[in-house]
């Protein structure tokens, strides 16, 4: 049996062998082998662009970005879909985002509402059918918002979906309905989607509750959506800690919520790449400063917890919270040094989304699992190089054109791949920082980073590499667990979770344990069992 020994580099040539040479050329610079070191910035990655057609990349569109991740998960707003029924069935309870419906009972989450574009539609324009459907959700449900969500069809006739709503809204009253231009071929990916949702969110929802609120430590959580559970078990230790969710963007959120974010002292970004644009709005509109925070591991929680006492700075508070860490850790860490003798060593890849992929590595350090490759599904170059220069914006809170607000409408400022002297000289210049980790600072020496993985290149990569576990969605899952490896979906957690927080981080260990040391793996043939040459081990410094 021949045993290579791949070194990273022999990697990235291997997944990039079987291309044409333009696509070799674009891939290459997507795919990067993590060398930084404490004084320098690691080689820049190239993310957010266009992928290459023909490639089945694991990416979804800008309606999924808008409709199903940022204004999904809001329980008592109507989210209709205008277009045909696969773009609203699709998105319909898939990612696992959980509801409780409140003492209100309003909650919408086990409908999909969608005009069910028809071929007639499509050529004498869908607007009739769009308003009926808007008077009919009020008609029916009587809800404080409904949204509507374009899809490619309605892009292409031309449907002025916001000239309906604004309308119906005007018909009604007491129904706020706004629409979002969120056509799924705009952009290049989900990423695109984020943006739209925040922007109108921002313009038509936020703000609208004046009244004072008079509780103490008010944050607003950003970038968590309540998958599996996640925020219900954030939101039990910050009740613990005696702090004031005001809103959360957007998991188990309400209209209600929305509308009262401006009340609060504190936003805290979980989820950077979805929300940051409702972060910096807020804080440019209302002077709320915003702190990056995570939620995932049990370590990284109770980092999380230190830095909102920290920014109160009240006694109080950093004593309360020390006590509910002291009370929450036990407990987590007699789990983990359970499973850590079964866990220790084996090796993990996460491609997820725009923020998981780097977050749940925490987790598997906390288990004594190393990341061999990980990258993003949309993220944008500072989700990987951390730091982000934030120019001084103008926010036009009636403006609907995504571009006026766009943090990185300047190019040359935005390069977070900056050196220390650079960013000394900027911060002279009175351009404000925010320093936060990206993957690439977390991930070792020579680990593989890939932005917008596709299908091909992670067959080879678990062929060649072989992890002990893949992370990533429900595309990925059975072509993986195919090839005898067993597969974690860290979007809808399968069927598990809640992961976030201290229990969660038992749960995690729990489950990794058993998928990473479960025997039914080894009863499955992989091509390299059967082709032994493809054998190898990875080596990195
Ligand atoms: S819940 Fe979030 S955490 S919002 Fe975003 S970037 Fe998606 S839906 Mo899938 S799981 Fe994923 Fe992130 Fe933020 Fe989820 S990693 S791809 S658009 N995502
Ligand atoms: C989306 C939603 C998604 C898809 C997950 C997956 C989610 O991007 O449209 O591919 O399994 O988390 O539900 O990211």
């Amino acid at each position: 049996k021949k045993v290579v020994q791949f070194m990273p580099t022999d990697i990235k040539e291997e997944l990039l062998a079987k291309y044409p040479p333009k696509v070799a050329r674009k891939r290459a610079k997507q795919i990067m082998i993590n060398e930084a070191t404490e004084s320098e910035a690691p080689p820049e990655i190239l993310a957010n662009v266009r992928t290459i057609p023909g490639i089945i990349t694991m990416r979804g569109c800008t309606y999924a970005g808008c409709k199903g991740v940022i204004m999904g998960p809001t329980r008592d707003i109507v989210n209709i879909t205008h277009g045909p029924i696969g773009c609203g069935f699709y998105s319909w309870l898939t990612r696992r985002n959980q509801t409780d419906a409140g003492e209100d009972g309003e909650n919408y989450m086990p409908y999909c509402f969608s005009t069910d574009m028809q071929d007639s539609d499509i050529i004498f324009g869908g607007e009739k059918k769009l308003a009926a459907a808007i008077q009919e959700a009020y008609d029916l449900f009587h809800p404080k918002g409904i949204c509507v969500f374009a899809t490619c069809p309605v892009g292409l006739i031309g449907d002025d979906i916001h000239a309906v709503c604004k309308k119906k809204k005007a018909e009604f009253g007491d129904c706020n309905v706004f629409a979002f231009s969120c056509e799924g071929y705009k952009g290049v990916s989900q990423s695109a989607g984020h943006h739209i949702a925040n922007n109108q969110v921002f313009t038509h929802l936020v703000g609208e509750n004046t009244e004072p609120r008079t509780e103490e430590y008010k944050i607003n959580l950003l970038g968590e959506y309540n998958i599996g559970g996640d925020g219900f078990e954030i939101d039990r230790i910050l009740k613990k800690c005696g702090i004031t969710n005001l809103a959360t963007f957007s998991g188990n959120s309400s209209y209600d919520q929305f509308a009262s974010a401006q009340h609060a002292d504190l936003s805290c970004v979980m989820c950077h790449r979805s929300i940051n644009y409702v972060a910096d709005m807020l804080e440019t509109k209302y002077g709320i400063p915003w702190i990056k925070v995570n939620f995932i591991g049990a370590a990284s929680t109770a980092k999380s917890l230190r830095k909102i006492g920290q920014y109160f700075g009240d006694k109080k508070l950093i004593d309360r919270i020390e006590e509910v860490i002291a009370e929450e850790m036990p407990e987590v860490e007699a789990v983990a040094a359970d499973v850590r003798p079964r866990t220790e060593g084996k090796t993990a890849m996460l491609f997820v989304g725009g923020s998981r992929a780097h977050h749940y590595q925490d987790l598997f350090s906390e288990m004594g699992m190393k990341t061999l490759s990980a990258g993003y599904e949309f993220a944008h170059r500072d989700d990987y190089e951390g730091r982000q220069v934030i120019p001084n914006l103008t926010v036009d809170a009636d403006s609907r054109n995504i571009e006026e607000i766009d943090v990185e409408a300047d190019p040359e400022l935005y390069s977070p791949r900056k050196k220390p002297e650079e960013i000394k000289a900027l911060e002279d210049a009175g351009y404000q920082f925010k320093h936060y980790e990206g993957m690439n600072d977390q991930m070792d020496k020579g680990t593989i980073i890939i932005d917008d993985l596709n299908q091909y290149e992670a067959e080879k990569l678990v062929e060649l590499l072989k992890p002990d576990i893949f992370c990533a969605g429900i595309k990925e899952k059975f072509s993986i667990q195919k090839s005898g490896v067993p597969m974690k979906q860290l979007h809808s957690y399968d069927s598990g979770g809640p992961y976030a927080g201290f229990k969660g981080a038992i749960n995690f260990y729990k489950e990794i344990d058993r998928l990473v040391n479960s025997k039914v793996w080894s009863y499955m043939k992989a091509p390299w069992q059967e082709n032994p040459e493809l054998t190898g081990t990875f080596v990195w410094e």
